[in-house]
C-alpha cells in the first residue's frame, strides 16, 4: 500500500457516505489484521487463539547411512518396514531426492542450514582428527535458530556430528534440547556415550534405537501443547552392526549374510519405533498439522558389504547415485494429499522448505542454496529445476575429486580418487551420464553431448570457487543477533 495516497492518480469514482465509510473499515482491518510472517515467541498464543491457524509441527527423521533400497515398499526389497512403508504411502515421496553429502557429517550440514556444507565449514567426518572441517561456523545459522525464534519447541534427539565444544554444541546451535551423542565414536548399539545437559554419561541398559525412538516420544508429550521441530536422527544402520539376536535370526534364516541380515535386523528396529511415534502423534490428536519428514544421509556403507540397492552405481563416500540418492517422504495430512513427485530436489532444499510451510520469513537469512519446494508439494506439475553440486574428500576439498553437478537429467562426474592422490588436481577425466535413459550411470555420454560436458564442468568448477572462497572466510562472528 502506497505511504503516500495524494501520489496516486485515482479513476473518478462516485461513493456514497456509507460506502466510503465501509470501504475504509475494511481497509483498516485489513491493515490491523495482517499479522507479520514471523512473530517473536507469539507461537503459543497463537496457537490458544486460533487452533486452526496454529504452525505446524515439524519432525524431521533421519536414518544414517540407509540405502534407498533398504524400504521394503514396493521395490523388492527383502526388509520389512511396515511403519515405514505406511509413512510412505500416506506421505509425498520422492523418487530424485538427494542428499548434501554423500557423506554424514556435511550432509547434515546441508539439512540444518540450507546451504552447501562446504560454506558451512563441514566438510569432513573424523572430528578428532579435523575439528574445525566437522563443526558449522558460528556465523551460520541453523534451521532450528530460526524456528526456535519464531516460538518453536526445538529439540535434537540423536546424532549431532556438526561440532564439539562451547559454541559447537547442539543446544548452542538453536535446540532446546539434545539428548544423544557427536559423532561416531566409541557409540555401539548396546553401549554408548550419551549426552543430556550437556552431561555425557555411559549408557548400557537399553538398545540406542529403542532409546532414541523413546525419548523422541518423550518429547512430543512434552511439548503437545506447542509448535514443535523434533530432529530425530537415528544411527541405525550405521556401523557397529549390533542388533537384536532373535531380529538377526530371522533373517539370516532367510539366507542372508551376517552383515547384511543385521542390518535389516537394525532397520526393522528402527521401523518399529518410528511406528511408536507416529502412533503417539495419532494418539494425541496431533497427525493433522504436524509435518513428518523421513529421509537417510547417505548410501549404504561399502564396509558393510554389498546389498540391495536398486542398481545404482557406488556407495556412501562417492557422489555416484548409489552414495547420495536417498529416499524423502513429506506427511502433512492437513495440507498435502499423497502422491509422488519426480522433480530433483535435495536437503540444500529442506531448511527453506520447512520454514516455507511453516510460514516462516526466509527474507531475514543470510543467503541460502536450496530453494523452497512447497509448491511442489502441492502440485506434482510445478517445476522444480535447479542446478545443484557435491563434492567430498578426506581434509581439506580438492573439487576436483569425488565432485559432481547435476542439472535436468544431466549429472557430470568427477571420479572418486584414492587418498593417495588427493592433494593432487586429479587427472581422471569427467563423465556425463544421463540420467533420464540411464538411471544407474553405466554409459558416458559426453562425447554425444560435448556442450553440456563442457558448460557443466565450467559450472562445477565456478561453484568450487564459490563455496571455497566462503568456507575459508575470516570471520566466525554471528553476522545477526543469532
Ligand atoms: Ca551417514
Amino acid at each position: 500500500m502506497d505511504a503516500n495516497p495524494s501520489t496516486i492518480k485515482k479513476p473518478p469514482m462516485k461513493f456514497s457516505p456509507f460506502v466510503a465509510i465501509v470501504l475504509i473499515l475494511v481497509s483498516l482491518n485489513e491493515c490491523l489484521g495482517q499479522a507479520p510472517l514471523v512473530q517473536e515467541g507469539d507461537a503459543n498464543a497463537h496457537s490458544e487463539s486460533d487452533a486452526t491457524s496454529r504452525r505446524p509441527n515439524v519432525i524431521v527423521i533421519l536414518a544414517d547411512d540407509l540405502a534407498v533400497g533398504d524400504l521394503a515398499g514396493g521395490d523388492g526389497s527383502p526388509t520389512r518396514t511396515p511403519n515405514l512403508d505406511r509413512l510412505a504411502s500416506e506421505s509425498i515421496q520422492f523418487s530424485q531426492a538427494y542428499s548434501g553429502s554423500c557423506v554424514c557429517a556435511p550432509a547434515r550440514a546441508a539439512l540444518l542450514t540450507g546451504r552447501y556444507p562446504h560454506r558451512t565449514g563441514v566438510v569432513t567426518l573424523n572430528m578428532n582428527k579435523y575439528p574445525k572441517m566437522t563443526r558449522l561456523r558460528r556465523d551460520e545459522t541453523t534451521i532450528a535458530n530460526v524456528l526456535k525464534d519464531a516460538g518453536y519447541a526445538t529439540g535434537l534427539v540423536g546424532k549431532w556430528h556438526t561440532g564439539r565444544g562451547d559454541g559447537f554444541h547442539p543446544l548452542d546451535r538453536g535446540f532446546d534440547e539434545f539428548e544423544g551423542f557427536f559423532g561416531s565414536d566409541n557409540v555401539g548399539y548396546f553401549r554408548y556415550p550419551f549426552s543430556e545437559k550437556r552431561q555425557i554419561s555411559n549408557v548400557d541398559e537399553s538398545y540406542l534405537t529403542d532409546d532414541l525412538n523413546r525419548r523422541a516420544i518423550e518429547f512430543v508429550r512434552r511439548h503437545r501443547e506447542h509448535p514443535f521441530f523434533l530432529h530425530l536422527a537415528h544411527y541405525a544402520p550405521h556401523r557397529p552392526l549390533e542388533a537384536p539376536p532373535e531380529i538377526i535370526a530371522r533373517y539370516r534364516g532367510q539366507g542372508f549374510d551376517e552383515s547384511t541380515a543385521t542390518i535389516y535386523a537394525m532397520i526393522e528396529v528402527m521401523d518399529r519405533g518410528i511406528g511408536e511415534l507416529l502412533s503417539e502423534i495419532d494418539d494425541l490428536g496431533l497427525s493433522d498439522n504436524t509435518i513428518v519428514i523421513f529421509a537417510s544421509d547417505n548410501g549404504p556403507d561399502p564396509l558393510t558389504g554389498e546389498r540391495f540397492n536398486r542398481g545404482l552405481r557406488g556407495t556412501k563416500y562417492q557422489v555416484n547415485e548409489g552414495g547420495i540418492r536417498v529416499p524423502l517422504f513429506v506427511r502433512w495430512p492437513k495440507r498435502f494429499a499423497p502422491g509422488h513427485r519426480d522433480q530433483m530436489v535435495t536437503f540444500v532444499d529442506l531448511m527453506p522448505t520447512i520454514l516455507d510451510l511453516c510460514r516462516v520469513d526466509l527474507a531475514t537469512l543470510n543467503r541460502l542454496d536450496g530453494e523452497s519446494f512447497a509448491a511442489v508439494l502441492e502440485d506434482a506439475s510445478v517445476a522444480h529445476s535447479t542446478m545443484r553440486f557435491w563434492q567430498w574428500n578426506r581434509g581439506s576439498p580438492n573439487y576436483t575429486h569425488n565432485a559432481a553437478v547435476r542439472h535436468e537429467q544431466f549429472k557430470l562426474v568427477r571420479p572418486y580418487v584414492t587418498r593417495g592422490t588427493k592433494l593432487k588436481d586429479s587427472t581422471e577425466p569427467s563423465v556425463l551420464f544421463d540420467l533420464r535413459n540411464d538411471p544407474t550411470e553405466s554409459r558416458d555420454v559426453s562425447e554425444q553431448y560435448p556442450d553440456v560436458a563442457e558448460r557443466m564442468s565450467r559450472e562445477l568448477e565456478q561453484w568450487s570457487a564459490s563455496v571455497e572462497k566462503d568456507r575459508v572466510r575470516p570471520s566466525e562472528m554471528p553476522q545477526s543477533v543469532r
